[in-house]
C-alpha cells in the first residue's frame, strides 16, 4: 500500500511516536513563521528559553497585522521583533512587505518540508506541497529552539477534484463548498489532501486560497501535490531550485474520500457569522451592500487582483458602496502598479490599502451600524470586523468585484468575462524588505518598549482544583470571542494585564470582573471551543485572570494545545448532558487530580448542585507532565 503526501512528509520528519491515525507523534520542523500580533509573545518565550540562535533551516518574522500605529505601541513592538529576530537568527519581513502567508508562499515555501507558524492560516503554504500548520506562539518558539512539534497523527482525507471550474466560479467557491458539506468542526484531526484531474486546472494561488481556508474546517492542515503548475510558479518566482515534484504513490491509501465536481460548482457565500454558513450567492439574494473588501491572505494574490482589475476596468464602484482593496504583498502591488491594473482599480473608485491584513482583523474599515460587508476573507466571526452589528458575507473576488459595481450581492456568472490570467513569466523579485539576521547574537541589542509586559506563567498543579464557574458559553466559541482583536486591542498583544480586561468582551463584559472577584475558576463550554485564530492570548488572558480548567464538549486543536502549554486543564464532558446541569457560579471541585490525570478520567463535584460527574482528560503522557508543571515553559525549564 502506497503513501499519500501527508504520510510521505510525516515519515521523513517523525522523531517520536507511531504513525497510526489519532496517535500522538512529534515531528521535526524545517521552517517557522511568526507575525507581529502573536510574534511578540513568541519571541518573549524564545528569550525565556535561553537559547542562542534558532535551530531551524529558516525562520521568518513578519510584520503585517498591527499596522495602524495610532500610538507608540505597534512601532515599539515592530522594533522589538526586528531586533530580537536579528539577534536569534530569524529573517525579518518589514511592515509593507506583505501578509505573512502570501509572502511566505512567494519567497520561502518548499514542497516536502514542514512549517509551523504562529498564525492559523499557515496552511496556505500547503498550496505548494508543504506540510504547514498553525500553532501557538510557544510551540513556534520551541520549534525555533530545535524542538519537535507534537500533533495527533491526522486522518488523511482525499478530496478528489474532477471537472473544471466554470467562468466566474472561483477556487474560493471550492473551499466554501467543502465548508458547506463538512462544517467548521469537520476537519478536526484531519488533513485534507487534494487530488484528481481537477488539481491541474488550478494555479498555485488558487490552491493556496483553498489550503488557507482549510483552517476554517478545524483541520490540522491541507495540502496539494507539487506538479508542473507548481513548477511554473517557482520559475516565475525565480526559485526553480526550491521546487521538487511531489506526488502521492499511485496506490496511496486514505482514511476518507470526498469528491467535488468543479464543473457543477456555483458561486457561494458564507453568511454571518460563520464560515460554514454557506449558500449559493443566488439563493442569498440581491442584498444591498455597504462595503466590499478584497484582500486578506485568502485572496490577495497577483492573480486575484488581476481578475478584479479586469472586472472593474471601465466601470465605477456603486455610489453606495465603499470598495477597499488590500494587495497581499509588495510584489503583488508592484506588479499591478507596473502593468496598469492598479490604475484600472483606482479609476473604478476603489480605496487602496497597504499590503497587510487590514480590515480582515478589524484594523480599520469597520463597517457602519448594521453595515453589510462582502469580504474575500476567510472568517466572518461575530464582532471580528470591529462593528458588532456588522454583517459580513465571505465571497470570492469575482463576486466581490461584480457586487461592488452593482451595489447588491450579485452572482458573478451573470457577467461572462474571460478571467484567464496567465502566470507571469517572471514576478518582480526584490527581497530588499526581507532583512537577514545578524551573524552572531552578540552584535544585537534587543529594543524593548514600555508596552511589553511580562507574560503570566502557570503554577505547579496541586492535588485539588476548585473554583466557581465564571462563564458558561455555547458551541463554536472562537478565540475572537475569548480574546477579541481590533484596532484598539491589537496594539496590546504584548500586554496581557491590559488585554485581559477585554477577555470575552463580545460575549460577557462582566467576565474579567467576575473572574477577579472569584479568584479565577472554571470555564464551561460547548463543542469546538477555541476555533479560529491561533492567538495564545486566548489562553494567556484567562490564565492571568485565574482560569484553572475549561470543561467543554470538545476543543479546537490549536487552542487545546495553547491551554495545555499554559497549564490550563482542558477537560471534555463524557456525557454531554452534564453541560446542561451546570450553571454560572456553581462551585466545582476536582479532588485527587494528580493521579486522576493519568487514568484519563476526572470526577467533578458540583458542590452547589450536590452532584458528581465524570469527565475525560484526553492528554498524552507528556501533556500531563506539562499540566503538572504549570505549563510548557516550566516543564522545559525543569528538564
Ligand atoms: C486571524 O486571522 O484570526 C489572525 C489574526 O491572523 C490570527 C492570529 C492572531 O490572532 O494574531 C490567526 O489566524 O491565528
Ligand atoms: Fe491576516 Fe486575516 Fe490572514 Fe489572519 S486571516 S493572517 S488577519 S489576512
Amino acid at each position: 500500500m502506497g503513501d499519500n503526501l501527508v504520510y510521505k512528509i510525516l515519515k521523513s520528519h517523525i522523531v517520536e511516536g507511531e504513525l497510526k491515525a489519532l496517535e500522538p507523534i512529534a515531528i521535526k520542523i524545517d521552517q517557522t513563521l511568526t507575525q507581529d500580533s502573536t510574534g511578540t509573545m513568541a519571541y518573549l518565550q524564545l528569550e525565556a528559553m535561553g537559547i542562542d540562535r534558532v535551530k531551524t533551516k529558516r525562520s521568518v518574522a513578519f510584520i503585517d497585522h498591527n499596522m495602524l500605529q495610532q500610538g507608540f505601541e505597534n512601532a515599539d513592538d515592530h522594533k522589538f521583533i526586528q531586533t530580537v529576530a536579528s539577534k536569534y537568527g530569524v529573517h525579518f519581513s518589514k511592515p509593507g512587505n506583505g501578509i505573512c502567508h502570501q509572502v511566505f508562499l512567494e519567497r520561502f515555501a518548499r514542497p516536502t518540508e514542514t512549517l509551523i507558524g504562529s498564525d492559523s492560516h499557515t496552511p496556505t503554504a500547503g498550496g505548494v506541497g508543504m506540510l504547514a500548520m498553525g500553532a501557538g506562539g510557544l510551540d513556534v518558539a520551541l520549534a525555533m529552539g530545535g524542538g519537535a512539534y507534537n500533533i495527533n497523527t491526522p486522518k488523511v482525507v482525499k478530496i478528489n477534484l474532477v471537472g473544471k471550474l466554470k467562468r466566474m466560479v472561483a477556487s474560493k467557491d471550492i473551499i466554501l463548498e467543502v465548508l458547506r458539506r463538512l462544517s467548521v468542526k469537520g476537519g478536526v484531526n484531519r488533513v485534507f489532501e487534494y487530488a484528481g484531474e481537477g488539481v491541474k486546472t488550478l494555479s498555485v494561488p488558487e490552491r493556496a486560497t483553498i489550503t488557507n481556508m482549510g483552517a476554517e474546517l478545524g483541520a490540522t492542515t491541507s495540502i496539494f501535490p507539487s506538479d508542473e503548475r507548481t513548477l511554473e510558479f517557482f520559475k516565475a518566482q525565480g526559485r526553480e531550485e526550491d521546487w521538487v515534484e511531489f506526488k502521492p504513490d499511485a496506490d496511496a491509501v486514505y482514511d476518507e474520500e470526498i469528491e467535488i465536481n468543479l464543473s457543477e460548482l456555483k458561486p457561494l457565500t458564507a453568511k454571518p457569522h460563520s464560515p460554514d454558513n454557506v449558500v449559493q450567492v443566488k439563493e442569498a439574494g440581491k442584498i444591498k451592500v455597504d462595503q466590499v473588501f478584497i484582500g486578506s491572505c485568502t485572496n490577495s494574490s497577483y492573480e486575484d487582483l488581476m481578475k478584479v482589475a479586469k472586472i472593474l476596468k471601465g466601470n465605477k464602484v456603486n455610489p453606495n458602496v465603499s470598495l477597499v482593496i488590500g494587495p497581499g504583498s509588495r510584489q503583488v502591488m508592484e506588479m499591478i502598479a507596473r502593468n496598469g491594473a492598479l490604475a484600472d482599480i483606482i479609476s473604478s473608485g476603489a480605496r487602496i490599502l497597504e499590503n497587510s491584513c487590514g480590515p480582515c482583523i478589524g484594523m480599520g474599515q469597520a463597517p457602519g451600524t448594521n453595515g453589510i460587508s462582502l469580504r474575500t476573507v476567510n472568517r466572518n466571526f461575530y464582532g471580528r470586523s470591529g462593528t458588532l452589528t456588522g454583517q459580513i458575507y465571505i465571497v470570492s473576488p469575482e463576486t466581490a468585484a461584480v457586487s461592488a459595481i452593482n451595489g447588491v450581492l450579485t452572482d458573478p456568472t451573470e457577467k461572462d468575462i474571460d478571467l484567464t490570467i496567465e502566470m507571469p513569466e517572471k514576478f518582480i523579485i526584490d527581497d530588499s524588505m526581507i532583512l537577514a539576521p545578524a551573524e552572531t547574537n552578540a552584535e544585537v541589542e534587543v529594543v524593548r518598549g514600555p508596552n511589553i509586559k511580562p507574560f503570566p506563567i502557570g503554577k505547579e498543579l496541586g492535588n485539588e482544583v476548585d473554583g466557581k464557574v465564571i462563564i458558561k458559553v455555547e458551541d463554536n466559541i472562537t478565540t475572537d470571542h475569548i480574546m477579541p482583536s481590533n484596532s484598539k486591542l491589537l496594539p496590546f498583544r504584548s500586554n496581557i494585564p491590559y488585554l485581559s480586561e477585554f477577555c470575552f468582551n463580545t460575549v460577557d463584559t462582566e467576565f474579567p470582573k467576575r473572574a477577579k472577584e472569584n479568584n479565577g475558576g472554571f470555564i464551561i463550554a460547548g463543542s469546538n471551543y477555541g476555533q479560529g485564530s491561533s492567538r495564545e492570548h486566548a489562553a494567556l488572558a484567562p490564565l492571568y485572570l485565574g482560569v484553572k480548567a475549561v470543561v467543554a464538549k470538545s476543543f479546537a486543536r490549536i487552542h487545546k494545545a495553547n491551554l495545555i502549554n499554559n497549564g490550563i486543564i482542558p477537560i471534555d464532558f463524557k456525557d454531554e448532558g452534564d453541560y446542561d446541569n451546570i450553571d454560572l457560579l456553581d462551585e466545582l471541585v476536582i479532588e485527587g487530580i494528580q493521579d486522576a490525570l493519568s487514568t484519563g478520567i476526572v470526577k467533578i463535584k458540583n458542590l452547589t448542585k450536590n452532584v458528581e460527574f465524570e469527565a475525560v482528560v484526553d492528554l498524552t503522557e507528556k501533556e500531563i507532565e506539562v499540566i503538572k508543571a504549570g505549563g510548557r515553559l516550566n516543564y522545559v525549564k525543569n528538564m
